[in-house]
C-alpha cells in the first residue's frame, strides 16, 4: 500500500510534530511517499538540494498519482493540501481527512461538504489510530 500523507508546509508548521507521529503510525500500514511533510526543516533541506517550486509540484503530483490512498491532516489550512485533495478526488482515490475541532479554523465546506472525502474528527493520535485502521481495512 502506498500512502500519500498531506499536511501544511507553507500554510504553517505548527503541527509538524503531530504529522511526524501520524506518519510513523501510517508506516505500519504501507510506504508513506511524502515522509518529508513530517520533517522539521523541509524547506531548508529541499532548498539545499536545489529543488524549485516547479520540481516540488511535479514530484508531489507524481507521488499523488502513484499512491493508493491519501491521508491528510487538515486542521491547519493549507492551499497545497486543498489542491492535493481536489486532485485526489478528481482521480477517485480514497481520501481520509483528519481534523481536530479545537483548532483555530473551522474546516472548509469544500472538504467537509465533499462526499468523496471521509472526514474524521479527533483530539489525540491514540484516538485516530482505530479510525486509520478501519480506513485501511476498507481500502485494502
Ligand atoms: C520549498 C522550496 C524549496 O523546498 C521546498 C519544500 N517544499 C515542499 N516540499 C515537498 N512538498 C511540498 C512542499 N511544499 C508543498 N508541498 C506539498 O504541498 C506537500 O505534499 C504538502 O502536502 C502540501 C503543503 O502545501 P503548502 O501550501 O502548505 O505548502
Amino acid at each position: 500500500m502506498e500512502i500519500f500523507f498531506s499536511g501544511s508546509i507553507r500554510g504553517g508548521r505548527d503541527d509538524v510534530d503531530l504529522y511526524a507521529e501520524l506518519i510513523d503510525f501510517l508506516e505500519q500500514h504501507g510506504t508513506v511517499l511524502t515522509e518529508h511533510v513530517g520533517t522539521e526543516d523541509v524547506e531548508a533541506e529541499q532548498a539545499d538540494v536545489g529543488l524549485t517550486d516547479g520540481d516540488i509540484h511535479d514530484q508531489d503530483v507524481a507521488w499523488l498519482r502513484q499512491a493508493d490512498v491519501v491521508v491528510a491532516e487538515v486542521t491547519k489550512p493549507s492551499l497545497g493540501v486543498g489542491y492535493e485533495l481536489g486532485r485526489a478526488v478528481a482521480w477517485e482515490m480514497p481520501v481520509l481527512a483528519l481534523y481536530r475541532p479545537e483548532g483555530e479554523h473551522d474546516l472548509s465546506a469544500m472538504v467537509r461538504g465533499n462526499d468523496a472525502i471521509e472526514v474524521a474528527e479527533y483530539r489525540t493520535v491514540a484516538e485516530v489510530e482505530p479510525v486509520l485502521e478501519a480506513f485501511f481495512e476498507r481500502t485494502r
